[in-house]
């Protein structure tokens, strides 16, 4: 499959790594949008949120344990924002499911 972030969990794409194990990895987005802003995946191409199924939403509740993970690794003390853009309209430019935790600075509120 021609999937950017599937290359990017089996190696043949480098990246930037925040944390990895069996199932997910995080690593640096190469487009930062705060000064903290790591890619959360899991290691399954899913395609996005709307594909999420009983049969594969472990792995989702592991993203979020990870997302708290670096958020405390990186001292987002006063804060962070976990965000998935899903399809055309929700922004999503690549198709293998990530949420952006981004933190750092003070977010606004509706984003664009
Ligand atoms: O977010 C997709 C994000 O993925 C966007 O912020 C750029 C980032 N990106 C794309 N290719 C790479 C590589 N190779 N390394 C790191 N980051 C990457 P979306 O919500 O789909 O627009």
């Amino acid at each position: 499959m021609d999937c950017v972030f599937c290359k990017i969990a089996n190696g043949e794409i480098p990246s930037n790594k925040a944390y990895e194990d069996d199932k997910v990895l995080a690593f640096y987005d190469l487009d930062p949008q705060a000064p903290v802003h790591i890619l959360i995946i899991p290691k399954e191409h899913i395609q996005s949120v709307e594909e999420i199924t009983p049969q594969n939403s472990a792995v989702v509740a592991r993203i979020f344990e990870v997302a708290a993970k670096l958020a405390k690794e990186k001292n987002l003390t006063d804060g962070f924002r976990v965000v998935s853009n899903v399809g055309k309209d929700g922004g999503q430019s690549v198709p293998h499911l990530h949420f952006h935790l981004l933190g750092g600075r003070s977010m606004k509120w509706p984003p664009g």
